[in-house]
């Protein structure tokens, strides 16, 4: 049988890649994604190009296998981020928020796999043009910036009109969903939200608290009107953002009261004040494990879903 072409690409065992979340996914998560067998991921945005090589220098310390760093595109020291992946001989690469076009040929030359994450079937396939090595195609129900269209939609949309690989995003912790997204087409996971309450995630306690409680509709969507929309956990500052959002307030006012808040609640515990960004998933998540835990129940609860379709299918 043909070993699944993401773990060949990657060079990892499971085809589950860690997502990056800013503030949150340090040298330290990604390094145990990593050792546990999955694709870790450094979460590029926001780091000066120190912190970032010093949180490359841990994850190397904890494992040999690979893992990766994201960079967001908005980022307007990316350049010298680019730099440092290349100095560190990062194996992978995934790009948020934009088109990573410019910066290919650079990483490429470098021998870096690039997975961009993208929000049409447009940019899905012009990634695949100019080199990419597959693409993560992330649905609403993702914690975070997110874009419009939904896992179940975009995904087998994007699958239909590329040939590179396809990794699932958004919505995906457990078994059920795993399995949901290799039938939709999607050759790997990136999952986010369920690493929140890993042992080896390094947040303040009260961010945790908050995903283990959350419940099915506990997350909305702000910035939909700034045109930048972000999921997060219902708190008061969400409410004070929409309500902003719903009176017509300027831009700049919205995104002013924003700013900052996500490090608010990673750092200081503020989950009233500050942003709690998780994806919809974020109820399915009720206890705190060991990184490795999670993987391995992914792909446990994957092989036990597998049977039980089997036997749905063998009655249609
Ligand atoms: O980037 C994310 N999720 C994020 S970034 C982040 S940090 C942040 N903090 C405060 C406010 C906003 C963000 C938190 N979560 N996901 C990847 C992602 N990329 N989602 C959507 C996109 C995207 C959007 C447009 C990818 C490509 C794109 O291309 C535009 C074009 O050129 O067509």
């Amino acid at each position: 049988m043909k070993k699944n072409r993401v773990c060949t690409l990657l060079g990892i065992k499971y085809p589950i890649i860690q997502g990056a979340m800013a503030w949150i996914s340090d040298g330290n998560l990604a390094g145990h994604v990593s050792k546990a067998g999955g694709l870790g991921i450094i979460a590029g945005g926001g780091m000066s190009p120190e912190l970032l090589r010093e949180e490359i220098g841990k994850a190397k310390l904890i494992t040999n296998n690979p893992f990766g760093v994201n960079l967001m595109l908005m980022m307007e020291n990316i350049e010298s981020q680019i730099e440092v992946c290349i100095e560190e001989k990062i194996k992978v690469v995934t790009t948020g928020a934009g088109n990573p076009g410019p910066y290919m040929e650079k990483m490429k030359n470098a021998g870096i796999k690039v997975l961009p994450v993208v929000a049409s079937v447009a940019l899905a396939k012009r990634m695949e043009k100019i080199g990419a090595d597959a693409v993560i195609v992330e649905g609403m129900e993702a914690g975070g910036h997110i874009g419009e269209l939904t896992t179940m939609a975009f995904l087998p949309q994007v699958v239909e009109a590329v040939s590179i690989p396809v990794i699932g995003a958004g919505g995906f912790c457990s078994g059920k969903q795993f399995l949901a997204g290799l039938a939709l087409g999607a050759e790997g996971i990136q999952a986010g939200t369920i690493f929140l309450t890993a042992n080896e995630c390094l947040i303040h306690d009260n961010y945790k608290e908050a995903i283990l409680k959350a419940r099915d509709r506990s997350t909305v969507v702000t910035g939909t009107f700034t045109g930048h929309p972000v999921r997060v956990i219902d708190n008061k500052l969400a409410k004070e953002i929409v309500s902003l959002e719903k009176i017509g307030a300027p831009n700049e006012k919205i995104e002013e009261l924003g700013r900052g808040k996500l490090k608010l609640a990673v750092v200081d515990g503020d989950v009233s004040l500050g942003s709690i960004m998780a994806g919809q998933v974020a109820s399915m998540v009720n206890h705190r494990s060991n990184v490795s835990d999670i993987l391995e129940f992914l792909m446990s609860d994957l092989e036990k879903e597998k049977k039980a379709l089997n036997n749905i299918l063998l009655n249609i």
